[in-house]
Parts: structure tokens; sequence; C-alpha cells
């Protein structure tokens, strides 16, 4: 199976987070896409596919924001990561602010994504490898492919960063693949936190469905989207598909939940499938609290590509960073089993 990263990609690096109320180290690092890097051995730089199809998910006022956020701060006379401390609660106006404190709490839905100097770069190379993985499968025989994003992308929104996320590489994926032909596209979202992001970019969209399977937002992150409820709008109405899961979940309730999923996805006529794969559903995960084991990423694996549908593997979260990679390559090995 081809892998697909790029070095650039380790750039972005915050120093610290804000979990719980209190300041953490940043979970999401560098460290977690080299533990798999290495663990999978070979991979390809991905092509560079530009600004185009990120634009057809993110608005330019975002991306302009992404790209010269950290140059603002700086020029701000701040000092360490970027990050926001005020935001506009809906129903505000559409201000159009130009102080950098103000628009990074315009732009983002939470305090987890510092920007540092590179994490522009880190984004853009991150998208660009989910990017070539849709183009592998459009020009190969291949059926699957993994796009090694880092950082991940699932809770970024067309105009908005959280969780980790600046762009959305599934969703990126997702339209790319669209836009080229080879759909009826579906996303499945398996990442333990809900794709908010990916649910808002999708959500009156009937082109592209979406489906994820995560913990109940009623308890946890991102608490405001994901509830079992929310099933698209207008003419996409149907095509959103919430499984939220208690906490402890294990893999009789959870494979149960991937088969219905999947189920939905391919009764909705899907021909090209992108996986928002993440191994924070572990056990010993520091973050999450489902009770997954390694090996049961390989039954997971095996079911979704029972289903034959063509399938790029886009990563998204996991922070038991010193069993990441065992834990993807069980994952693939299912999926090409
Ligand atoms: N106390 C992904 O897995 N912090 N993002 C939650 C909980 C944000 C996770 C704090 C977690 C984001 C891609
Ligand atoms: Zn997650």
């Amino acid at each position: 199976m081809k892998v697909f990263f790029d070095e650039r990609q380790l750039l972005h690096a915050p120093d610290r987070e804000m979990h719980n109320g209190s300041w953490t180290s940043y979970q999401e690092t560098p460290s977690r896409a080299v533990n798999i890097a290495d663990r999978l051995k070979d991979y390809e730089r991905p092509g560079d596919f530009g600004l185009d199809p990120i634009l057809q998910v993110h608005t330019e006022k975002y991306v302009d924001f992404l790209r010269d956020a950290y140059a603002q701060w700086t020029e701000a006379g701040r000092e360490g990561d970027a990050i926001a401390y005020a935001f506009p609660i809906v129903g505000r106006r559409g201000l159009n602010l130009k102080r950098i404190d103000a628009k990074l709490g315009a732009f983002s839905f939470d305090t987890a994504t510092p920007l540092t100097e590179n994490s522009w770069t880190s984004a853009y190379w991150s998208v660009q490898t989910a990017l070539s993985a849709v183009h592998h499968l459009e020009h190969s025989s291949d059926t699957v492919a993994f796009a090694l994003c880092r950082p991940p992308g699932h809770h970024a929104g067309a105009d908005y960063m959280g969780g980790y996320c600046m762009l959305n590489n599934a969703a990126v994926a997702a339209r790319y693949a669209h836009m080229q032909g080879l759909g009826p596209v579906a996303v499945l979202d398996i990442d333990y936190h809900h794709g908010n992001g990916t649910q808002d970019i999708f959500y009156a969209d009937p082109n592209i469905y979406f489906a994820s399977i995560h913990a109940d937002p009623a308890n946890d992150y991102p608490f405001y989207w994901g509830h079992a409820d929310e099933a698209g709008k207008g003419p996409a109405s149907g095509s959103n598909l919430n499984i939220p899961l208690p906490r402890d979940t294990e893999l009789p309730v959870y494979r149960a939940k991937l088969e219905l999923a999947l189920d939905h996805i391919v009764e909705w006529g899907s021909r090209f499938l992108v996986v928002s794969f993440g191994a924070d559903t572990h056990i010993d995960d520091p973050i999450s609290h489902f009770r997954l084991r390694t090996e049961d990423y390989f039954t997971l694996g095996k079911m979704i590509a029972s289903r034959r549908l063509q399938t790029v593997i886009v990563m998204e979260g996991g922070y038991a960073t010193s069993i990441l990679g065992e834990n993807v390559s069980s994952f693939l090995e299912g999926v090409m089993s």
C-alpha cells in the first residue's frame, strides 16, 4: 500500500495546550508521525496540488489568516505560540477586525490549536498527502492508499480551526475525489472524537455522505456537535450519520456500529471512501476513554476493506505515541488482508 508523508509536516510543534482547565504539554506532537513513519518504513513524498483544492473547502479569508497569523502575532510584540482567548459567540456580528487576538478567536472554536511560525507549512503538506493519495487511486489500479496526515484535520471547518486541526485533510480529499468524478464519495470518521469540521463542511452538501462513530459528545469533546439527531440539512438531509458511543466501549459494540455505518455508506451508493482514522480509540490513549486493543484495528480494517470501495485512509488522532505505529500498521494490515 502506498503511503504519503512529507517531513515538513513535522515543523508544527506548539509548546502547550489547555487540557481540562490547566496547561499541559502539547499532545499532538511531531513524534506521533515519526513513530508511524518509522513503523511503516516506506513512504513517498506527496505531489503539490496547490491551493485550489484547499479553497474548494476552506474560505479565502481563513486561508489568508492561517498563512499570516504568526507574523501578525510577533508584530503585536508577542512571544511563543499564537493562541486565542476571546471568541465571537453565536449571534455576534461578522466583524472584520484587524487585531490578531480578535482574528484568532474569530477563526477558532477552542484553544487547542496554537499556531507557530511553521504551522501553515505543516498543515499545507499534510493536506497535500491526502490529495496525493486520491490522485494515486485515480491513476493506478490500487484500491487503497494511506495519507500519513499530521497535523490532523477533522475538527477544522470551512473557516475555523480547533482540536489540533487547521486544514481539513479528509474533507479536501473527499471534495477533490468528487470533483474528479470518482464518486459517489463518503467519509467515514472513526477517530475517538466527532469530526465536527467535516460534518459542518458537508452538512448541506448532498454529494458527500458523512458517517462518524465517536465518544458521546454529551460527555466528551467537541460537545457541541456529534449528537445522534444531526442528520444533514436541506437537500443533504439524511446524508449525515452520527453514532455516539458511551465511555469504555470495547470491540464487540464498536464493530457492530461500524457494520451499521458501512451498511449506510453502501446503501447510499458510495463508490469512493475517505476514512478519517484515529487511533485515539485505543485503551492506552492518554486523552480518550474507549477500550480498543492493537489487534482490534486489524478487525476494523478488514471490515472496511470487505466493502470493496476505493479507499483513502487519512490519519487523524491517536496520542499513545509509543504504540501509535503498531496500531496504524495493524489497521492497514487488516485493510490489505
Ligand atoms: N480534556 C484529534 O484527535 N482537547 N483532536 C480536548 C479534553 C482537544 C483531539 C481536551 C482534543 C482534540 C484530531
Ligand atoms: Zn481524536
